[in-house]
């Protein structure tokens, strides 16, 4: 199936949107208005149904015209493979990018309303679970914002990241319904479709599929910031080949009937809710491969217009893999290679590990995708047989290199032997003689030593084996997807600097011998444009004022200039009021969700994130309870002396995660007995914001003073909030870990509040864990009072306690109990801090100031140039 011209439906009529010129946007929108599809009553809901499609509509023609341009220039494109895009809301992000902010503000000043009324009608899109997904929404932003060809490719999910509610006290997950009115963001492409196929089997050495459905495209358009440029997020749905099985219908079979298109609306149903956690389904695998498949069948059929011979396809194309969820590309695309395009197996190889590469995001064992054979063998047989075949070839190659490197090791070892042998050899001579004795030679060595140097380059040969046995379950045979991923691509990154080095020496380092020049690293970004223009408008206003220009959004290397603004008192004083104003926001927020009043005079501490055990939310919350007990503690005279703070979580827990549960229900039990304990008063708040997603975070971040990345050393592989409450002027407590380590070098690490072990004694500390029994006291009285029931449900709280508590079952895996008292430490100093608001504020704008580094901009340059060799290529 070719892709045919563009045709578009489900969008309703507009009446003055044609045309180019001068247009009268109050009525395009008014227009469009009266034709949504929804139906809903007049109101604001039904307003942003208008002002959506109207803005749809100009984003098609910035489309077709961006996509027209690249077509026929032909320069060579990146595809973002990813199974998450966590797009957030799109109505403020699309005005802005393209310069209506002005227009659209007057027309719906005409109307009665604003773009802020409208804007928050809107339902994010939720394609994703946490800072992989959004990774991906910025760098979507940053390619056309650089007017770098390139498109994403991902799934369209009918529900996205589950809504999380609070009920009785703790997490309950909801269905997210976000295409429910509509999506003005995406256009329909009928005429795009690829078939795919899974199971059946190999008959002649030529894959039949035992069931197919075809892959529809969705394309949304992305709007770079102030240039024409519009790019791409093609996301697919799947169809049934047959909608009705009238056979089986005819003869009364309905549930038969309807059958096909169940299978194909499942693949796209929901998105999974793990968040760096490994499910193991075979349904994941499915999607992940449908995606994969309808991706590569398009780019190569948009290939074949214009070139005939598919071993130029490395100079046009390039994709990469956001982790390994898109690794099965490396098969599909050498299936697509041989199978269907007749090409060699080396040429097809050739091809394939010119194209492909991969990004790497953690380095959690729980998050490294193995794939039994058994599963892919009867889900892609194809896949499987292919990927033996890349197996074999690959260890046949490096044979050589690896007897070699066994050889050595085993000489060395065996001259060892020898000389220790000499020397008892000797010494017993020496006895022998002493006794006037003769001693008997030894036999048969040589013989024995020949054949143990076999089976050493066997066993030697497994580490590099893209085909495991299980370690935890033996005679199960595991495919190693991230080894897949090296072995194919040209180009392996990790996402912070410390994290590019772990990989090397932790997860890939047989592969970094043989060829270390794959290994790169490209530190993360945020898009500066949704994560401090837009929603922090304010700032950005001051900072545009400061520097006397507003080019700081596309150039963020020039925030650098507002550094000498921090020591101008009046300008620190705007800079506090700001930070208030957006506090008192942040306040009204939570009054408006949780019922809650808070103060905006206390230092606002926020950790906001997936709730992971690794991520430590629980150290913050047994900290907090200490606080709570100090303040109940207190003299008058000792309160006095105190910071108040307003402290808030969010995230959400994977549905299954049971410790990450009983986290959020410990946060709100605090909250609950915290809040409404009259002793306290504005001294301390707790509070669980639900539902955290993007939209929250746009209101979140700019209201933050101080924010939590606390993970244990060596876990967090980058972090990307962290940038983005930097660049708010938010203070970081934090450990040395992901991308903290570079924001404090460029920061200056005076300006962050760093505490906890490396990650080089991590390993020692695990051994040590054991026997650990070195707890501060403010520890042990602040579980002490869990137990005890001073937060309700002790039962239900006891293997929370347990899990980092209880050393006989060998517990605390992130070392929460080891690093707790220089948390603590740490946080003393933030209070000593905050008592200095004309310093505090000083600093807070040299975290603005200084990591302008963080854009995704920047990251995004970087991978251009040193890994896809894509140019700009902008609209004349
Ligand atoms: I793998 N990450 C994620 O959100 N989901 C995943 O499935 C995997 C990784 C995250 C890491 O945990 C963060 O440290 C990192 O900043 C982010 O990916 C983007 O690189």
């Amino acid at each position: 199936m070719q892709p045919r011209a563009v045709l578009e439906i489900n969008k309703p009529a507009t009446s003055s949107s044609n045309g180019s010129g001068k247009q009268d946007v109050a009525a395009d929108i008014v227009a469009a208005e009266k034709y949504t599809v929804t139906g809903a009553p007049a109101g604001p809901s039904k307003l942003y149904q208008g002002v959506a499609w109207s803005v749809h509509n100009k984003l098609v023609d910035a489309f077709e015209a961006t996509q027209a341009y690249w077509k026929e220039k032909d320069p060579k494109h990146v595809y973002y493979l990813s199974a998450e895009f966590l797009m957030g809301r799109t109505l403020t992000n699309a005005v802005h990018n393209m310069g209506l902010e002005g227009e659209y503000a007057e027309a719906l000043k005409k109307l009665g309303s604003s773009l802020e009324e409208v804007r928050s009608q809107e339902l994010d899109a939720a394609l994703g679970n946490g800072g992989l997904g959004r990774l991906a929404a910025c760098f979507l932003d940053s390619m056309a914002t650089l007017d770098l060809p390139g498109w994403g490719y991902g799934i369209r999910y009918r529900y996205g990241m589950f809504r999380q509610a609070v009920k009785d006290g703790l997490q309950v997950e909801l269905p997210d319904y976000w295409l429910d009115n509509g999506n003005p963001w995406e256009i329909r492409r009928p005429a795009t479709q690829f078939k795919v196929g899974f199971y059946g089997s190999l008959q002649d050495g030529k894959w039949v599929p035992g069931e197919e459905v075809i892959a529809e495209a969705y394309d949304v358009p992305i709007p770079g910031y102030k240039t024409k440029t519009c790019s791409n997020l093609r996301l697919w749905d799947a169809l049934p080949t047959t909608e009705l099985d009238l056979q089986a219908f005819n003869a009364g079979d309905y549930v038969k009937a309807v059958e096909q298109k169940r299978k194909a609306d499942e693949i796209t149903a929901v998105l999974y809710p793990n968040d760096a956690t490994e499910e193991g389904k075979e349904l994941r695998l499915k999607q992940q491969f449908f995606f994969v498949s309808a991706s590569l069948q398009d780019t190569i059929a948009r290939y074949l217009e214009k070139h005939s011979d598919l071993s130029g396809l490395p100079e046009k194309a390039c994709f990469q893999m956001n982790d390994t969820h898109p690794t099965i590309a490396v098969a599909e695309l050498m299936r697509l290679l041989i199978d269907v395009h007749g090409l060699s197996y080396d040429d097809a190889w050739a091809i394939t590990t010119k194209t492909v590469a991969y990004t790497n995001h953690t380095v959690m064992p729980e998050a490294l995708e193995k794939w039994p054979v058994r599963v892919l063998a009867k889900l892609l047989p194809r896949h499987m047989q292919l990927i033996e075949e890349i197996n074999d070839r690959w260890l046949a190659s490096i044979k050589d290199h690896v007897a070699g490197k066994v050889e050595k090791e085993l000489a060395a070892k065996a001259a060892a032997v020898a000389e220790a042998k000499a020397a008892a050899k000797a010494e017993a001579q020496a006895a022998a003689k002493a006794e006037g004795k003769e001693l008997a030679e030894d036999e048969e060595e040589a013989a024995e030593e020949k054949k143990e140097e076999v089976d050493h380059v066997a066993e030697a040969l497994k580490a590099y084996s893209i085909i495991q046995e299980n370690q935890w379950n033996k005679g199960e045979m595991l495919v190693n997807m991230a080894y897949l991923a090296v072995v194919g691509s040209f180009a392996v990154n990790g996402v912070a600097a410390i994290h590019s080095e772990i990989i090397k020496t932790d997860i890939f380092p047989q592969f970094v011998e043989l060829f270390p020049e794959r290994f790169q690293n490209k530190t993360n970004g945020v898009t500066l444009r949704r994560w401090l223009a837009y929603c922090n408008p304010e700032l950005s206003a001051l900072i545009t004022e400061a520097l006397g220009t507003d080019a700081w959004v596309k150039d963020a290397s020039l925030l650098e200039k507002l550094k000498p603004f921090a020591e101008d008192a009046s300008f620190r004083a705007r800079w506090r009021a700001i930070k208030q104003q957006k506090k008192a926001a942040l306040a009204a927020h939570i009054k408006e969700v949780t019922g809650y009043e808070v103060s905006t005079e206390p230092l606002f501490d926020i950790q906001v994130k997936r709730i992971h055990e690794y991520k430590r939310q629980f150290m913050n919350a047994i900290s907090l309870i200490y606080r709570y007990k100090t303040i109940k503690e207190a003299t008058p005279e000792e309160r006095a002396k105190m910071v108040p703070r307003v402290c808030v979580f969010g995230g959400k827990a994977a549905s299954a995660y049971y410790m990450a549960k009983k986290i959020v229900g410990l946060v709100l039990s605090i909250s609950e007995t915290v809040n409404n304990d009259p002793d306290v008063g504005d001294l301390l708040k707790v509070v669980f914001l639900p539902n955290y997603n993007v939209s929250e975070a746009e209101i979140i971040i700019p209201g933050a003073e101080l924010s939590q990345h606390i993970s244990t050393a060596g876990t967090e592989a980058s972090g990307t909030s962290n940038m983005k409450f930097a660049l708010n002027g938010s203070f970081i407590i934090g450990t040395m870990d992901g991308a903290n380590i570079e924001i404090g070098e460029n920061t200056g690490f005076e300006n962050l509040f760093i505490f906890g072990v490396k990650a080089e004694e991590i390993n020692r500390l695990r051994e040590e864990r054991k026997d650990f029994k070195d707890y501060d006291p403010r520890w042990t009285a602040a579980l002490d009072m869990v137990k005890a029931g001073a937060f309700g449900r002790p039962d239900y709280f006891d293997d929370l306690v347990a899990s980092v508590n209880d050393m006989t079952r060998g517990n605390d895996w992130f070392l929460l109990a080891n690093d707790f008292a220089s948390y603590m430490d740490a946080q003393d100093e933030v209070d000593k801090l905050y008592r200095d608001q004309e310093e505090w504020t000083r600093r807070s704008i040299i975290y603005t100031a200084s990591n302008g580094f963080f854009s995704s901009d920047r990251t995004i340059d970087q991978y251009a140039r040193e890994i896809w060799s894509v140019q700009p290529t902008p609209l004349p």
